[in-house]
């Protein structure tokens, strides 16, 4: 039986580059470059279990976090293949400390921000991970991108995405005109589009946070937190529980049924004093993601994601992100 024709994702990406004229073609290189390495990252990841990959790798990152193999590998894929595309000025990856110069002579005029395995402390329960990126413009006029390309507000990003790598692999990403998903085929090495136009529905069915952190948030969140679990019928509350630990899968489950993630700030770590996840390469992609599918993104108290100016590279936001009625409550009970 011949299969359906389906749409690739080189052929969205065609199809939608049609729509601005003025387009150069860059960002779809761009996209299309990262998507190979996609590729190759999944592929390692469904061998993971098999291979000698799994497991740690005896270093540490900048965070101070353990470093998979998995993490390793998936971060060297991209840098390697994305520092001579020809599209970038400059990377970050949640995996280096410093900025990540592009090779002489392939300088472009997009800068790209990435955590290139996200959830790796659940590489080996074989729980679903992923990849999560955010592209901008650069600033700088030519050559080599500085930290002045990358340090700019999610509002500014022209593209944001994930890979998720679970029961099968999705690419999900928007150029600003709405969030698309496409499904890896691995017998053809093909993303086919399997969720057109994806929107969030405007209110959660699921609440996804870590309750164990709940005597360390701050009084107003416990409040708010508190509040919207007593059962409200209008409201489809009390919510159910969702939690994987894994913030790809947890957002990208949120994102098609509908639901409200929070990871707030925590008193009793200094080094989550500003929440756990990370501004440029974690919340900022998925904010952009989230508005563009209809729902909405804010701090814990109260300021919008897409609106924060950066100042670090590796800065950490408390992030409560999904669908907007649930959001739109927050940033009422929590900005006032
Ligand atoms: P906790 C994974 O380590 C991660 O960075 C995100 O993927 C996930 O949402 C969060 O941390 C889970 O953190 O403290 O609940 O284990």
């Amino acid at each position: 039986m011949r299969r359906p024709l389906g749409v690739t994702v080189h052929r969205h990406i065609v199809d939608s580059q049609r729509l601005h004229p003025e387009a150069t073609g860059d960002l779809s290189g761009l996209l299309n470059e990262l998507i190979v390495a996609g590729k190759t990252i999944s592929a390692e990841v469904n061998m993971a279990g098999l291979a000698d990959i799994l497991g740690m790798s005896g270093k540490t990152n900048i965070q101070g976090e353990e470093v998979q193999k998995l993490d390793e590998f998936a971060n060297r894929t991209i840098v390697r293949r994305m520092a001579r595309s020809g599209y970038l000025c400059v990377m970050t990856s949640e995996e280096e400390d410093t900025v990540i110069p592009v090779e002489e002579g392939y300088e472009g005029k997009y800068t790209l921000a990435f955590d290139p395995m996200d959830g790796s402390s659940n590489i080996d329960v074989n729980v679903s991970i992923g990849t999560i990126f955010a592209v901008h413009r650069r600033r700088s006029a030519t050559g080599q991108g500085d930290l002045a390309d990358l340090l700019q507000p999610g509002r500014d990003q022209v593209a944001a995405g994930y890979i998720l790598y679970g029961s099968s692999t999705m690419l999900v990403f928007t150029t600003g005109h709405g969030v698309h998903g496409f499904t890896l085929d691995p017998s053809v090495g093909e993303f086919y589009l399997s969720h057109a136009d994806i929107r969030t529905p405007e209110r959660a069915r699921y609440l996804s946070l870590n309750t164990g952190n709940r005597p360390y948030w701050q009084p107003r969140v416990r409040d708010f937190f508190d509040m919207v679990n007593e059962p409200d019928a209008d409201k489809g509350r009390p919510y159910s529980s969702r939690y994987i630990g894994s913030l790809v899968a947890d957002f990208h489950r949120n994102l098609i049924t509908g639901g409200l993630f929070a990871y707030p700030r925590d008193s009793r770590d200094a080094g989550k004093s500003h929440g756990k996840l990370r501004l440029l390469y974690e919340a900022a992609p998925l904010a952009m993601l989230i508005e563009q599918a209809g729902g909405r993104a804010i701090t814990d108290d109260g300021r919008n994601i897409l609106d924060i100016e950066p100042e670090d590279l590796h800065q950490r936001v408390p992030l409560i992100i999904g669908s907007k009625l649930d959001v739109d409550e927050a940033e009422e009970f929590l900005g006032s």
